[in-house]
């Protein structure tokens, strides 16, 4: 089985979600991307798409790195998350090891609040993409949506889980649409 052709990859994994074959890598720089890559993974794991999740790093580890993107195919994966900040050349390095679709997280940085992440992540010359999200928390969550919907092009179970993901989204807002809790305060502004 390819899954045990790589075995090496699975055992250093900081979680796997459930017993199914990963289908989703989420890679990351730094153990200090995790605050915010932890949301990616719940993410994914609310909308039951089974992942892997690993500390890369393109200038780190950068033999590891080549390993990993360029196995990722063959191991059974159909899209990476890679997330990293600063200079940040994780996830257009990964995107140039595979044909898989990479989505790359800007982190925040601490001295350019992730501008140099996003500027760096975003801006691939033609011919090897990454489909940047938003900087920081946000981004962790819609790369793992973003990534869901990729694998409903082929997977109709994703599908369903992005629509009750919606559809739970739409009722906890409507749930929740009296600003501040109450309906004095929509009545004035009604007025
Ligand atoms: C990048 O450098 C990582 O992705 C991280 O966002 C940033 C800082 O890393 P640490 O110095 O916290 O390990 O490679």
């Amino acid at each position: 089985m390819v899954r045990n052709k790589h075995k090496g990859f699975h055992r250093g994994n900081k979680q796997v979600s459930g017993n199914t074959h990963p289908l989703v890598g989420i890679i990351m720089g730094s153990n200090s991307d995790w605050e915010t890559m932890q949301h990616a993974a719940r993410t994914l794991k609310d909308l039951g798409v089974p992942h892997e999740v690993r500390i890369l790093s393109a200038h780190r580890t950068p033999d590891h790195l080549f390993e990993y993107a360029g196995t990722a195919e063959d191991r059974g994966l159909e899209v990476i998350i890679a997330a990293a900040g600063g200079a940040a050349h994780l996830a257009g390095v990964t995107a140039a090891k595979t044909i898989l679709p990479v989505l790359g997280v800007p982190m925040e940085s601490a001295s350019l609040k992730g501008l140099d992440s996003l500027l760096s992540t975003v801006q691939m010359p033609g011919g090897i993409p990454v489909g940047t999200l938003a900087i920081g928390k946000p981004g962790a969550i819609n790369a793992a949506l973003f990534a869901t919907a990729i694998l409903g092009t082929k997977h109709a179970e994703f599908r369903e889980s992005i629509r009750k993901y919606r559809a739970a989204q739409a009722e906890q807002v409507l749930a929740n649409s009296h600003p501040h809790g109450g309906a004095k305060s929509l009545k004035k502004s009604a007025r």
